[in-house]
C-alpha cells in the first residue's frame, strides 16, 4: 500500500519544460520552429521526449522560424511557435515577430534565458531580453518559477489570440529542468471566441446603400477583413452591377477570372485596378486597412467605410458613412436593403477594360527572349498549379508580379508579408505552409535578393523532404529599389548583384535545381519539378526590366504628358494595344 502511494507521487512529476509542451499540445499546437542553444537544453530535453506529439522543425536560422511561425499563422489563423536561444538565437528572431506583429498574427516565441542563478550577472550570452522584445509584443514576460512555467506560456497563448500578436515567454534554462506537479490544466478548451461584432445600424446602411444605387461609378473595395464574405460580396456587385476590387492581400478571395474583379490598386496592382478606384465616385470600402488608400481612390468620391475596428474607421480616408460591423453582416444588409440595378456602364467599362488588360498580358506568356520576361515564368505557375496551391510571396517587383500574374481561386491560398514587407518571407513561409498542410501544392516566389537572405534553409526543406517549389526569379537586381531610383531621378546606386546557378547551389543542399535560360529549359524544369518528391529550386535569369507601372500609365497625351512622352512610355513597356480608361469610359458612356 505504501508502496503504492510513493509510486503515485512519482507519477506525478514532470519537468516544467514537459509541461509547458503539454500545454502548447492543448492548444493544438503539434510543431514548432527553431535551432537550439546551450540555454534552451530543458526544452529540447522535453522536445525530444514528446516527439510522437509535438514535431520540432529545426531551421538553420531563427528568423527562418520566426517567418515561418508568422506565415502559418496568417495561412492557418492559428497560433505559430518559434523558439531562439538566449542572445543571438533570440535576437534572430526579431524580424520573423515583426513580420507577424505588422499583419496581426497571433505568433508565441520561447525566449531562453541563462540559468537564474547567472542571471543579471552580465553573463555570458546574458541579454536583458524583456526591453528587447517590448515593442514587438502583445505580451512579453520572464518566467519566474518553474511551478508557473505551463501557466505562463497558457497565458502568453490567450493572450497572442486574444490580441492578434506576437507573446514571448522567457525561459531561465534551470526552470525548465525542475520537476514540479503534473497538475496543470491548461486553458485550451475554455478558450471561445465569439465574433460579437455589433449590427450595422439601420440607417447608416440605407444612407450607404442610397449612395451607392444613385452612384454613376460605385465600386466595392475589400480586404482581408471581407476574406469570409466572398459570397456576400459578389451577390452585392451582382445585384447593384458594381465593380468589385481588393487589397493586394486579398487576392483570391474572389476568383481572378471573375469579369466583376479588377485586382487591386497601388504599385502592386493590375491596370483595370488603378482605374476602378482612381475613377470612381462612390466606394464600399469593406475590411481593409489599404496604406495607400488616400492616394489611388478618387479624391473626389463619397467613402463608405465597414471595419470591426473603431480605430481603423477613417484612419487611412475620409469617411462619409462608417459602419462598425462584420463585413459579411454589413454586406447581407445592403443586400436585403437594396434593389437590383439592371445595368451600369462603368461596370461595363471596367469589364472591358479587364478583357483588354487580360489580353495584353497574354501577349507576353510564351515569349522567348533571353533573358525571359517574367510572364513566361508565371505562365508555367499557372499551368501546373493545383486547386490546392499555397502561393509564399516574396517582396519586391516578384510581389507585383504575383500579385498581378498568378490567376488565383478561392481554394488556394496566398500570402505574403503585408505591412512589414520583409525580404526573404517567402521560403521560410513555404516550409511552414508544407508542415501545415503536408498534402498541398507549394510554392515559395522571391526575387534573387530575397531568395539569398534565406537560401540556407533549402537544407530544411531537405532535411523533411519537403516536395516545395521554390522559384528565384533572377533579374540580378533589387528590382523594386532600382525602380524607386528610376522614379526618383537618381542614378542605380547599390541595387546590382552578382549571378550565381542558384540551381546547381540548391543541387549541392541536396534539393533538385534547375538553372533556366531559355524558354524550352522553362517549360522542362516545371514539368520536371512536378515529379520531385523533395524540394525543387527553378532558378530563372529573368531581364531587368520594370513592371508595367500600372499606378503612373502614360498611354494618352494630356496637360502633364506630350505625346513624346506617350510613345516613349509605350516603347519601354511595350504598352502598344492597352486602351486608355478615358477612350473606354467615353465609349460606355460611363
Ligand atoms: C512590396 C509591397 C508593396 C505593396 N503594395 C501594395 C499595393 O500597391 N496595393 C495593395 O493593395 N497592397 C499593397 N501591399 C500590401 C499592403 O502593404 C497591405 O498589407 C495591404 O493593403 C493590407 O491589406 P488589407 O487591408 O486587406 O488587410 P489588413 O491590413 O489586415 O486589414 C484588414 C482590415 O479588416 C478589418 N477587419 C478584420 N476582420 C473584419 C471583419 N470580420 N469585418 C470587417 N472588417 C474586419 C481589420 O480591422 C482591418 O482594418 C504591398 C505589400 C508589399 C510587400
Ligand atoms: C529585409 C529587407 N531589406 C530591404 C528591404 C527593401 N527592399 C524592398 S524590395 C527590395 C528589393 C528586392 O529584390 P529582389 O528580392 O531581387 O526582388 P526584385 O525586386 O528584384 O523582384 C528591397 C531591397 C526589405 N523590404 N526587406
Ligand atoms: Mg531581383
Amino acid at each position: 500500500m505504501i508502496v503504492f502511494l510513493e509510486e503515485d507521487v512519482k507519477m506525478s512529476k514532470i519537468n516544467a519544460a514537459d509541461a509547458m509542451i503539454k500545454v502548447l499540445e492543448d492548444w493544438h499546437v503539434d510543431h514548432l520552429f527553431g535551432l537550439p542553444g546551450g540555454s534552451f537544453d530543458s526544452t529540447m530535453n522535453a522536445l525530444h521526449n514528446r516527439k510522437s506529439t509535438m514535431k520540432y522543425i529545426q531551421v538553420r536560422h531563427e528568423e527562418t522560424g520566426a517567418i515561418a511561425a508568422a506565415g502559418e499563422a496568417k495561412l492557418t489563423g492559428k497560433i505559430g511557435v518559434t523558439f531562439g536561444s538566449a542572445g543571438p538565437g533570440a535576437v534572430h528572431l526579431l524580424n520573423g515577430l515583426y513580420d507577424a506583429k505588422h499583419d496581426h498574427a497571433p505568433v508565441l516565441a520561447l525566449v531562453a534565458q541563462v540559468p537564474t542563478s547567472a542571471m543579471n550577472t552580465d553573463f555570458f550570452q546574458e541579454l536583458n531580453e524583456n526591453p528587447i522584445f517590448a515593442d514587438v509584443s502583445v505580451y512579453n514576460r520572464t518566467v519566474m518559477t518553474a511551478e508557473q512555467l505551463p501557466a505562463v506560456v497558457d497565458q502568453a497563448i490567450r493572450q497572442a489570440y486574444e490580441h492578434s500578436g506576437v507573446a514571448v515567454v522567457t525561459i531561465p534554462k534551470d526552470l525548465g529542468w525542475a520537476e514540479i506537479e503534473d497538475n496543470y490544466v491548461s486553458t485550451a478548451d475554455n478558450y471561445v471566441v465569439t465574433d460579437n461584432y455589433p449590427l450595422p445600424d439601420q440607417t447608416a446602411v440605407d444612407k450607404a446603400v442610397e449612395i451607392l444605387t444613385n452612384a454613376k461609378r460605385p465600386l466595392i473595395y475589400f480586404g482581408l477583413g471581407a476574406k469570409k464574405a466572398a459570397k456576400e460580396l459578389k451577390q452585392l456587385s451582382d445585384q447593384l452591377k458594381i465593380p468589385l476590387m481588393s487589397s493586394a492581400l486579398a487576392k483570391g478571395v474572389i476568383t481572378d477570372a471573375d469579369e466583376a474583379y479588377m485586382g487591386s490598386a497601388g504599385r502592386v496592382a493590375t491596370k483595370p485596378g488603378v482605374d476602378a478606384a482612381s475613377n470612381a465616385d462612390a466606394i464600399l470600402f469593406v475590411g481593409s486597412n489599404f496604406p495607400f488608400a488616400s492616394f489611388f481612390f478618387n479624391p473626389a468620391a463619397k467613402f463608405i467605410q465597414v471595419d470591426v475596428k473603431p480605430t481603423n474607421i477613417g484612419k487611412r480616408h475620409h469617411v462619409d458613412v462608417g459602419l462598425l460591423a462584420d463585413a459579411k453582416t454589413a454586406l447581407q444588409a445592403f443586400i436585403d436593403r437594396s434593389s437590383a440595378v439592371e445595368s451600369r456602364a462603368y461596370y461595363d467599362a471596367l469589364v472591358a477594360d479587364k478583357k483588354n488588360w487580360l489580353e495584353w498580358l497574354k501577349k507576353f506568356v510564351n515569349e522567348d527572349q533571353t533573358p525571359l520576361r517574367v510572364d513566361t515564368v508565371f505562365e508555367q505557375i499557372n499551368q501546373i498549379a493545383k486547386d490546392d496551391a499555397v502561393f509564399a510571396l516574396d517582396v519586391g517587383n516578384v510581389t507585383i508580379d504575383g500579385v498581378r500574374l498568378l490567376k488565383m481561386k478561392p481554394t488556394q491560398k496566398i500570402t505574403t508579408s503585408g505591412w512589414y514587407a520583409t525580404m526573404g518571407y517567402a521560403l521560410p513561409t513555404a516550409i511552414a505552409a508544407q508542415a501545415s498542410y503536408p498534402d498541398r501544392q507549394v510554392f515559395s516566389i522571391s526575387g534573387d535578393g530575397g531568395f539569398t537572405m534565406v537560401m540556407h534553409d533549402i537544407l530544411t526543406q531537405v532535411k523533411y523532404r519537403q516536395p516545395i517549389i521554390n522559384v528565384v526569379l533572377t533579374n540580378e537586381s533589387l528590382g523594386f529599389i532600382e525602380a524607386e531610383q528610376d522614379d526618383t531621378g537618381q542614378p542605380h546606386s547599390g541595387v546590382d548583384l552578382i549571378d550565381a546557378n542558384f540551381g546547381d547551389a540548391a543541387t549541392a543542399l541536396g534539393a533538385k535545381g534547375y538553372e533556366v535560360k531559355t524558354l524550352a529549359e522553362l517549360k522542362a524544369a516545371f514539368k520536371d519539378a512536378q515529379t520531385v518528391n523533395g524540394p525543387t529550386v527553378i532558378d530563372v535569369k529573368i531581364s531587368d526590366d520594370r513592371p508595367l507601372p500600372v499606378e503612373q500609365l502614360v498611354l494618352e497625351a494630356d496637360g502633364n504628358h506630350t505625346q513624346a512622352d506617350v510613345d516613349a512610355f509605350v516603347k519601354q513597356y511595350h504598352a502598344d494595344g492597352l486602351i486608355p480608361f478615358s477612350q473606354l469610359l467615353n465609349q460606355f458612356n460611363a
